[in-house]
């Protein structure tokens, strides 16, 4: 026999995946892992018995449910599938599936919708910090199209526009997690940085790489690849994270100069595939290093650093990722006092999911 989960399928920024209400899994995260390995067909590289889409972008779930702080008005949990092994992660955060997180809550009704746009405070339960979700709901229903463009994503859409207050050290403790701006690992020179997202930056040539190659040029070198693994194992330790091993995260940022006009450019492992874009919290956490003194990116980026608002367009493989942040130019090392930037999402489907029950059997 097989039981039905109720489900919204989301493309959330360039991510997609499966959205759920937390009272519709599994209480237990054991059980609730087994139940989203079997429903997204991990572990298989094709994952050709399952919802997902075999690569890690599109191996990702979102839990939605009421918020257990005064501050939010939903908690999310991010939980990401991993695609050739039986594990599922949570150690991250996305700020990709984070976009229809806004939708999803006013949909199933966990937030209250008003007029015209509908601010939505989403505790991201990964790294317990807050974001808040414009989200446009004229007539008092969400809108899913719209003008809005974002690179990565054919077309365009209706703007979910998110706002950050304090992500420093969501997932390290601190900014900057080993106390430096730089650090030189394994004979490279890394700066290692947590604002919403721990990053290893670190410069393409001294990888032997231009920077501008391809995601799959990346991932066929094996020297490059496995240069990179070890640099991440050794920075995990440094940046409080312990064994990293099977954690998605440090991600691993190669950045050069812009090439298209942009601050800086990107290609990032995920670490053992390398995004087609970038991730939303890995932007900014490589906008936030280009305007670190000091640091592997700040070197390199083309930006006027004496600006307390920065637009920061953060290029990557498919084209920019601009983050706006406020800064507070008076402290040391640099405190980002907002961020915020535009994504956008879509509804491809809402309806039943089916795992076999004896994965959670009804009782
Ligand atoms: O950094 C990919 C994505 C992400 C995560 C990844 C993300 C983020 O693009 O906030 O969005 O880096 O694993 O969905």
């Amino acid at each position: 026999m097989m039981r039905g989960i109720p489900c919204t399928m989301m493309r959330g920024g360039t991510s997609k995946g499966p959205f759920f209400r937390a009272a519709d899994l599994p209480d237990d995260p054991a059980v609730r892992d087994r139940v989203l390995l079997a429903l997204m067909g991990s572990p298989d590289m094709r994952q050709i018995d399952g919802m997902g889409g075999a690569h890690p972008l599109t191996s990702k779930v979102a839990v939605v449910g009421p918020s257990t702080r005064p501050d939010a008005d939903v908690d999310y949990l991010f939980l990401q599938v991993v695609v050739s092994e039986p594990r599922v992660d949570t150690s991250q955060n996305c700020g990709n599936m984070l976009a229809g997180v806004g939708p999803f809550a006013i949909e199933r009704g966990l937030a209250a919708a008003q007029s015209d746009v509908t601010r939505v405070r989403i505790h991201m339960v990964n790294t317990n910090s807050v974001a808040i979700a414009s989200v446009q709901t004229p007539a008092k229903q969400v809108a899913y199209e719209g003008d809005a463009r974002i690179d990565g994503v054919p077309g365009t859409a209706a703007p979910v526009v998110i706002d950050f207050l304090d992500i420093a050290g969501s997932s390290c403790g601190k900014l900057l997690p080993t106390g430096h701006s730089v650090d030189t690992v394994e004979g490279v020179r890394v700066t290692c940085i947590d604002n919403g997202m721990p990053v290893v930056v670190l410069r393409a040539s001294d990888l032997g790489c231009t920077g501008a190659e391809t995601p799959a040029a990346l991932e066929a070198n094996a020297d490059v690849k496995a240069r990179v693994e070890k640099i991440r194992l050794a920075c995990g330790r440094l940046m409080n994270l312990g064994d990293v091993t099977r954690k998605t995260v440090p991600k691993m940022s190669l950045v050069a100069p812009p090439t298209s006009g942009g601050a800086i450019s990107t290609r990032t492992f995920i670490p053992h595939r390398v995004h087609e874009a970038i991730g939303v919290f890995g932007a900014v956490s490589v906008a936030t290093a280009c305007l670190l003194p000091g640091s592997v990116a700040a070197a390199t980026a083309k930006i006027d650093k004496a600006r307390s608002r920065q637009l920061i367009d953060v290029e990557h493989p498919t084209g920019f990722f601009s983050v706006e942040m406020d800064v507070d130019p008076s402290s040391m090392p640099i405190r980002v006092t907002r961020s915020a930037l535009l994504r956008t999402c879509r509804k491809l489907m809402s309806g039943e999911v089916y795992v076999p029950d004896v994965i959670w059997p009804k009782g």
